[in-house]
């Protein structure tokens, strides 16, 4: 602002001696302008600026740490095969909780049907590639309400007249986080009846002699909502 006064009182100087004022004036006054436009822009910029008082002020009101009260997880599976078998399976647990399966899968013969989770995702080669039951703890084959079993056997799903199998199937050896965490593994439907482990034949502890593997389909992350509180 002192220079622009300075040289106004300049302008009006040479204005004063000048013999021809009209053209010293449009060469003058410009370049005043502009630096006066300029400082004003500057002002305003740096009243903006946040200073170490305003950021301990807000570190200061920021609230406490939050406790997890509850998380809802959800998955879900799109199965298919080679053949005409399909269908959508999801998967949801309360907190640390029962996981709920809820299944629907169209285009099977009348009648039961092996349904497992098995160990990988992967079905690059059909699903063939997503390997044997998903077997953490390392036992035979078994069923669903059986102490000894692999975590992935969930039974038979049963299909009705028109190929439809609907089922809900609650368990407890499928969580969708921690170490034993079944997102990223496959759910698959066999051809056949899983005899649970109890058939005699040489398959019973290792597939429940299931028969092959109609359709599959790799567990993604749905939603994971966390509700909290403040301690
Ligand atoms: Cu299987
Ligand atoms: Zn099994």
């Amino acid at each position: 602002m002192q220079a622009y006064f300075l040289s106004a009182m300049a302008a009006q100087a040479l204005l004063a001696s000048s013999p021809s004022p009209q053209i010293l004036i449009s060469s003058f006054q410009n370049p005043n302008s502009q630096s006066h436009q300029s400082l004003q822009s500057t002002f305003t910029g740096s009243s903006l600026k946040f200073t170490r008082q305003s950021l301990n002020l807000a570190i200061s009101i920021a609230p406490k740490p939050l406790t997890v009260s509850a998380a809802t997880k959800k998955a879900v599976a799109v199965l298919k095969g080679t053949s005409k078998v399909e269908g959508v399976v999801t998967l949801s647990q309360d907190d640390n909780g029962p996981t709920t399966v809820n299944v629907k899968i169209t285009g099977l013969a009348p009648g039961p049907h092996g349904f497992h989770l098995h160990e990988f995702g992967d079905t690059t080669n059909g699903c063939i590639s997503t390997g044997p039951h998903f077997n953490p703890n390392g036992l035979t084959h078994g069923a669903p309400e059986d102490d000894v079993r692999h975590a992935g056997d969930l039974g038979n799903i049963i299909a009705n007249a028109d190929g439809v199998a609907e089922a809900t199937i609650v368990d407890n050896q499928i969580p969708l986080s921690g170490s034993n965490a079944v997102i990223g593994r496959a759910l698959v439907v066999h051809e056949l009846q899983d005899d649970l482990g109890k058939g005699g034949h040489e398959l019973s502890l290792s597939t429940g002699n299931a028969g092959g593997r109609l359709a599959c389909g790799t567990l993604t992350l749905m939603t994971f909502i966390i509700s909290s509180c403040f301690v």
